[in-house]
């Protein structure tokens, strides 16, 4: 039975992953760190606490202690890194503990990695924020990196080093630069899933509005589930690469929470430019959305759109969910979360 360890596994990366390897017959040792409160909703949601197959161990990322005693125990066939401190908003105000999680806790993994067991094939989770600024459109592989914020400047170094352990030390160190991915497990302070989850509140009268940022911003967002189908490849694939994953189309955050007030039929009216711009519901006439400064960034990264060519060329990997199809989803998740009560700790 092959091991597989995954970091960040109460993420909603690091869950949908197990699940997947779950099925293909692994042993899954999802690694958590301790923190006061418990963080285990998604694992409860997917049902993987009770997988004789899943194993729960405690580990944080900047303890190399913590990594290698875990190597040593479970000598893991795959290694999925994807542990981070992963929101750009929070790196701007802690810029140095982001370093030390999302750049420098990757130098812990591949160092104990080397010494402990340097055929275990390695995973990093890159980022689009490494593009930042984008030099070319679309971002593919060659595309230079230009990163906007604290944790892009993070990733691109532990991207580096992924490439490098790659070359100076012929290990399996696997990089996939991931376009913005979202689903129904998404934290809730990233702007899909505040947008799902307040205008289900709205639906439900539980808050009478929100507040967003810039609606300018573009991503490429794609489904969580068809992502992790395309990370377990990248570590099935016969040589360690660089692989970008996309779905190749790009939206504005507005366009997005247009596509989700469709998704829970509300009719909406916009007026006003800029920071001025509200939402009103055609119904009751009632301001549903409003913008506030505090959520625009020190530096914002405008344009995001991959093109993810190699990847389909060479995993026969592509996105398959559209973003219409996506917002659906992730509305129909969130009556679901209130309805059947089946998480109340996202709630
Ligand atoms: P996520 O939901 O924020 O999960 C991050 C995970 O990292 C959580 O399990 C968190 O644990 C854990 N973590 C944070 N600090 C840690 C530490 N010091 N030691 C050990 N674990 C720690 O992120 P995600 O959306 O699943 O993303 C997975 C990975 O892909 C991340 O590295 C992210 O940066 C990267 N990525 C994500 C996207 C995307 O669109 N989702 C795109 C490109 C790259 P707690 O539960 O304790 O906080
Ligand atoms: O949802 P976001 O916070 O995600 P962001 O910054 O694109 O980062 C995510 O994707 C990256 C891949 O490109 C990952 F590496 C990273 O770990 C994370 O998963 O913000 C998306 C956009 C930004 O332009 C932001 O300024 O939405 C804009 N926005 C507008 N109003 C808002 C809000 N973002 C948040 N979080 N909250 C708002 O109210």
């Amino acid at each position: 039975m092959k091991i597989a360890l995954v970091t960040g596994v109460t993420g909603q990366d690091g869950a949908y992953i197990s699940e997947l390897l779950l099925s293909k017959g692994y042993k899954v040792v999802g690694t958590a760190r301790r923190t006061s409160t418990s963080s285990y909703w998604r694992l409860k949601y997917l049902d993987l606490l009770e997988d004789k197959n899943f194993i729960l161990e405690e580990m944080d990322l900047t303890d190399l202690s913590s990594i290698s005693s875990l190597l040593k125990k479970y000598k893991p066939d795959e290694f999925y890194n994807l542990a981070a401190q992963s929101f750009v908003a929070s790196s701007f105000i802690s810029p140095l503990s982001t370093s030390q999680i999302t750049g420098m806790g990757v130098n812990n993994i591949l160092e104990s990695i080397r010494i402990t067991k340097p055929d275990t094939k390695f995973y990093q989770a890159s980022t689009s924020e490494m593009f930042g600024k984008a030099q070319e459109i679309p971002q593919r592989e060659t595309t230079p990196f230009y990163p906007r914020s604290p944790y892009g400047v993070s990733k691109l170094y532990a991207h580096w080093l992924t490439v490098n352990y790659r070359e100076s030390y012929d290990m399996f160190a696997s990089s996939g630069i991931l376009f913005n991915h979202e689903s129904p497990l998404r934290g809730l302070e990233f702007v899909t899933r505040k947008i799902t989850s307040s205008i289900v509140k709205l639906k439900k009268n539980l808050i009478s509005d929100f507040q967003l940022g810039n609606l300018e911003a573009k991503r490429d967002w794609g489904y969580a589930k068809d992502f992790v189908e395309g990370i377990y490849k990248i570590l099935q694939n016969d040589e360690p690469d660089t692989f970008v994953l996309a779905t190749g189309k790009t939206f504005s955050v507005r366009d997005f929470l247009n596509l989700c007030f469709d998704a829970a039929e509300l009719e909406v009216i916009w007026e006003g430019k800029g920071i001025n711009e509200k939402v009103f519901l055609k119904s009751s006439g009632k301001e549903v959305v409003s913008i506030n400064k505090k959520y625009f960034r020190p530096a914002e990264v405008d344009l995001l759109i991959g093109d993810p060519s190699k990847a389909k060329s060479k995993l026969n990997w592509e996105a398959s969910c559209s973003l219409e199809e996506l917002c659906q989803i992730m509305i129909e998740a969130e009556f679901d979360f209130y309805e059947n009560k089946k998480n109340i700790f996202i709630l």
